[in-house]
């Protein structure tokens, strides 16, 4: 299947987030900005939270790495329409790159766009680019320091997702430390606990999403 690949538009720092935002919600379609390190597990979870929203909303994505197309043909093959954006090096998207590829969608049949941001814990949470709201996946292996270490990426999310949590066994990483560090920057944040590996946790967080989306598109 042929990927649409478009690249980042150059003239940043102009803030377009508000239009973005404006022309999503005349459309009813709500834009979800999934943001974590490299290889956290972006792309699995899409895939495992597609299987499980996909027949009461016609989802679409944006897929974001600096190069290459692999993961926006992961989501095609599974018959979603995906973009990949390429950044061109740049670590983070920014709000001008979703204002030019939403003409890409068929705006008025979509409930759900999902954009995967560029793995990276700092850049990506410093910007808006007009979604609804923010899910950070952190994973086990990366360790159960990165709220202290990387905070913004944890204060400015409406939830945090903690996954290979099948791995949990092998690691030295305690849930506990996360779950405090979390609540210490976000207090009202939900937090769930799931592996894609096993499918552990996926419905509960399915389901939080379903009525998060709900309440964006009343
Ligand atoms: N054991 C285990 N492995 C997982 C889980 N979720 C994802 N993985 C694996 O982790 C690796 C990276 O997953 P991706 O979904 O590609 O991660 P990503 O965040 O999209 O990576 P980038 O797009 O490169 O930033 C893959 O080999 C996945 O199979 C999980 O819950 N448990
Ligand atoms: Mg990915």
């Amino acid at each position: 299947m042929e990927i649409t690949v478009m690249h980042q538009v150059m003239e940043w720092n102009e803030d377009v987030s508000a239009e973005v935002r404006a022309e999503l919600r005349k459309n009813r379609v709500c834009l979800i900005n999934v943001m974590g390190s490299p290889g956290t597990g972006k792309t699995t979870l899409l895939t495992s939270l597609i299987a499980k929203l996909r027949r009461e909303f016609s989802i679409g994505v944006i897929e974001g790495d600096i190069t290459g197309q692999i993961d926006a043909e992961k989501i095609a093959a599974l018959q979603i329409p995906s973009v990949q954006l390429n950044t061109d090096g740049a670590c983070h998207i920014e709000a001008m790159s979703i204002r030019k590829i939403l003409p890409q969608f068929d705006l008025e049949k979509l409930d759900v766009l999902f954009v995967e941001n560029i793995g990276n814990l700092v850049c990506p949470a410093e910007f808006d680019i007009g979604e609804n709201f923010r899910i950070t996946i952190l994973s086990v292996p990366e360790g159960d320091d990165k709220v202290k270490k990387y905070p913004l990426m944890f204060t400015d999310t409406d939830c945090l997702v903690v996954n290979k949590c099948d791995m949990l066994p092998y690691f030295d990483f305690h849930l506990k430390t996360v779950q405090d560090d979390y609540r210490g920057v976000n207090p009202e944040g939900p937090l769930f606990l799931v592996s894609n590996r096993t499918g552990w946790g996926i419905p509960e967080l399915a389901e939080h999403l379903r009525m998060r989306i709900r309440d964006e598109l009343a």
